[in-house]
């Protein structure tokens, strides 16, 4: 008992007040009663498992998967025939893909809760998903670009989200020798247009730049609306053994993009259109359905054609983060070897640029002087500087890889206030709203990438996890940790009321138009062409109907079109039939969902709901009768 208590007091003093201490009210801090519902909502990437988790906060519980990029059983997403188009790509299908930026919609500069953008990494595209019902809506893939991490990044009222390539590669492809990287390799940095009603997107134009790696980005706020930036590095132009080769200069850049300025060039035709293949993937509410289309032409402009819309300021060393404050005046740069966080000045940027002194140009790029567009740096800040996020009250913070901490720093004076270890690695951090010009800074949310001891131990893969501390006050305070799906590497989040007003209960029946809907019991029906066999069924608390079938021959390729007629919220149907290849379903009221199945043997076959709908739930169930030969004549038991 005494040793107990003795090393309780010895705890409490080591941690101190602000060392990462759980303050005494953590619990109910984050306690949300049975009933009560969470303040915000947290949409965190899955990274490697192509995925957005949605969480709330400051519970940490999770809600739900959005499946993006990758397929999904638990939704049936790219299983589904209405859902396999969304996973087209000019490569063909894939199935699973890479997730890391997600970033809001934002009108006036703050979040409003319409969408999500997310980047595919590997196969590089940009998603959109709708937050009225949580459901990836639209899938644009990036040509000439490789690695589409530096994506996607949202202009203050989502009139763009840009997305700049990881990897410079020859644009367009050819077949040519690596070791011509510094001649023949180059950059590209997509600027993809939102329609401000429906959020569909397509790439307005692309310019060429040199061949960098390009990472995060930021737009610009208020005067600094016009203009994104961008972190570059490899501005040694390696193409082997990175690590070490394109750690050489002390500088890289953060390229300045008058985008304002692109767009209008490009609106007034300059530029060339350059023959390319990307897949537009759109997912129609209406018919419930998604079609792929491969388009084939992009407008690209080079540096010549955009004169004065580019400039790179100069800054240390290996940037990561590029983040801009809420008034839109301070650029932050996360130099991933720096010793420094320097922070840039849009102003001073406006006035170096017009005073017309620049230390060189860079394929006809003017290099800002450093110091003339410094507004400070913030010294010893610790080490590995990654990403900053704001909380509207005129702090910073800061997370730091390699010394594995937040740190908070003032905007006024670039004076560090306060630190907290993160348990372990940070990358990412996330402040709701905090890379808006609104932040709603409650909580920092941190995005480990290393475990170790915090969880109970599941073999040699551990989840990763964050870490949500409380900065209302002038010291954060640790309050929670929560594990997370894949790698969650980045996040955004937003109060609860401005999605849960817009959010879907069902979807309108008497709106269904998908092609094989079947709208009432008594249009139910099979129907057989050539060896392809549609069944029209539709399923309500407790049956399917029809729910007896013959006539169906080995070799058929039978196409179960499922329409749930419930139109009730929280009441999905199910459909699994034995020997299915590649899917159940999971039908939302009022929505239509395909199933394909081959069946290769002869016998009676079972299928049932699989989503536990009622008291009869195990009732639901049929049967379908699969000859070998006979005269494939279908019949099915009607109402
Ligand atoms: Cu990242």
């Amino acid at each position: 008992m005494l040793v107990a208590a003795l090393s309780l007091v010895s705890c409490s003093k080591d941690e101190g007040p602000s060392g990462g201490a759980l303050s005494g009210d953590a619990a109910s801090r984050v306690y949300v009663a049975p009933g009560q519902k969470d303040e915000f909502y947290s949409f965190v990437s899955g990274g490697f498992s192509g995925q957005l988790a949605v969480y709330g906060i400051p519970s940490g519980r999770l809600f739900r998967v959005i499946p993006v990029f990758s397929v999904d059983p638990e939704k049936g997403w790219g299983f589904t025939e209405e859902t396999k188009p969304m996973l087209n790509t000019s490569h063909g299908f894939v199935p699973w893909d890479d997730a890391h930026h997600p970033d809001m919609s934002q009108t006036s500069g703050v979040a409003d809760g319409k969408w999500v953008f997310i980047n595919g990494n590997n196969t590089p595209r940009i998603a959109r998903i709708d937050l009225t019902d949580f459901r990836t809506k639209e899938i644009l893939e990036i040509p000439n670009s490789a690695g589409n991490h530096s994506s996607p990044f949202s202009t203050e009222n989502s009139e763009y989200v840009v997305s700049g390539t990881r990897f410079s590669v020859p644009i367009p492809q050819e077949d040519i020798s690596i070791t011509q990287y510094s001649e023949k390799f180059r950059g590209a940095l997509t600027f993809v247009k939102v329609d401000k009603t429906s959020g569909q997107m397509d790439i307005d134009f692309q310019l060429l730049v040199p061949g960098f790696d390009y990472d995060l980005a930021r737009a610009g706020k208020g005067p600094s609306h016009d203009w994104m930036f961008m972190s570059c590095y490899n501005t040694e132009q390696a193409n082997t053994m990175k690590e070490i080769n394109a750690s050489q200069n002390d500088k890289d850049f953060i390229i300045a993009i008058n985008w304002k300025k692109c767009a209008e060039l490009a609106a007034q035709g300059k530029g060339t259109m350059m023959n390319v293949d990307y897949a537009h993937n759109v997912y129609n509410d209406a018919t419930h359905s998604a079609t792929s289309t491969i388009k084939k032409q992009i407008r690209i402009l080079t540096t010549a054609d955009i004169k004065g819309a580019l400039y790179y300021m100069p800054t240390p060393k290996s940037p990561h983060g590029c983040d801009v404050d809420p008034s839109g005046e301070l650029i932050v740069g996360g130099g991933k070897l720096a010793t420094v966080i320097p922070v840039m000045s849009f102003s001073k940027m406006l006035k170096a640029i017009e005073s017309g002194k620049f230390d060189k140009e860079i394929d006809g790029i003017p290099v800002l002087n450093y110091k003339d567009c410094l507004a400070g740096e913030v010294v010893r800040p610790g080490l590995g500087p990654l990403h900053t996020e704001f909380d509207g009250k005129g702090y910073a913070y800061t997370s730091m890889f390699v010394s594995s901490e937040i740190v908070k720093w003032s905007l006024k004076d670039f004076k560090v206030v306060d630190r907290v270890p993160t348990y372990y690695s940070i990358g990412h951090l996330n402040i709701p709203g905090g890379n808006s010009t609104k932040p709603w800074g409650k909580y920092v949310i941190a995005y480990n990438k290393i475990t170790k001891d915090r969880y109970l131990p599941t073999g040699p893969e551990l989840t990763q996890s964050a870490q949500l501390f409380d900065i209302s006050g002038d010291k954060m305070k640790l309050l929670l940790d929560f594990p997370t799906i894949g790698e969650p590497h980045y996040a955004v989040a937003c109060p609860a009321d401005l999605i849960m007003k817009n959010s879907r209960k069902m979807y309108q029946l008497k709106e269904n138009k998908h092609p094989h809907a079947t709208l009432k019991e008594a249009d139910t029906k099979v129907v057989r062409s050539g060896n392809e066999v549609h069944v029209y069924m539709t399923s309500i608390r407790s049956h399917f109907s029809p729910d007896n079938i013959e006539g169906v021959k080995v070799g058929d390729k039978v196409y179960w079109h499922v329409t749930n007629l419930e139109q009730d919220w929280d009441v999905p149907h199910g459909f699994a039939v034995i020997g299915a290849n590649n899917s159940e379903l999971l039908i939302m009221p009022g929505e239509t969902c395909t199933m394909l199945w081959e069946p290769k043997r002869a016998g009676v076959f079972p299928f049932y709901c699989t989503d536990f709908c009622s008291a009869l739930h195990q009732e639901m169930q049929g049967y379908v009768r699969v000859s070998n030969g006979g005269s494939g004549q279908v019949s099915w038991n009607k109402k």
